[in-house]
């Protein structure tokens, strides 16, 4: 089992939610709300308006999202629905949590500190640095910047 941090389109409200929730590609356990303890930069870019959290730790905002446990099996479709190691890369991440719904051993405390994978970029465009940030990503929150669907896009990137 593994923990991931999602801040975009994989949660739950969001285009991508689905996939977590469908049994063929692995089982994934919603723990709690969380922020991450740093700052990065998370923007919208490419003709696809897909969020991309740069692994520049110290610049942007702190970014809220979700904490889930995740099997092995998922982890391994996540990996590659998110194009990893070539898109994103997985990295680990420090979260604040804020409110868990977990019980037993996997119960959270609000204000404790875990640490998680993400799918965080280093490979940007140096520019996608001077785009606007978000603390907490809505796929459907941004007039004229609606995010497509990886099955809908005509070409990769
Ligand atoms: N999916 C991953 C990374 C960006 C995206 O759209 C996530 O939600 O964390």
């Amino acid at each position: 089992m593994a923990h991931i941090f999602v801040y975009g389109t994989l949660k739950k409200g969001q285009p991508n939610y689905f996939r977590m929730e469908d049994a063929d590609k692995g089982q994934a356990e919603f723990l709690a709300h969380a922020r991450t303890v740093e700052q990065y930069p998370l923007v919208i870019a490419t003709k696809y308006n897909i969020p991309f959290l740069l692994n520049v730790p110290g610049k942007g905002q702190r970014v809220y999202g979700e904490l889930y446990n995740v099997d092995q099996k998922m982890l391994e479709f996540l990996d590659k629905f998110e194009g990893c190691p070539q898109r994103y890369q997985r990295t680990e991440v420090r979260l604040e949590v804020q409110d868990g719904n977990g019980e037993g051993e996997n119960k959270l405390k609000p204000g404790s500190i875990v640490e998680a994978f993400m799918y965080s970029t280093t490979a940007y465009q140096p520019d996608w640095l001077q785009n606007p940030t978000y603390e907490n990503y809505n796929a459907y929150g941004n007039p004229g910047l609606n995010y497509v669907l990886p099955e809908d896009r005509s070409t990769e990137l």
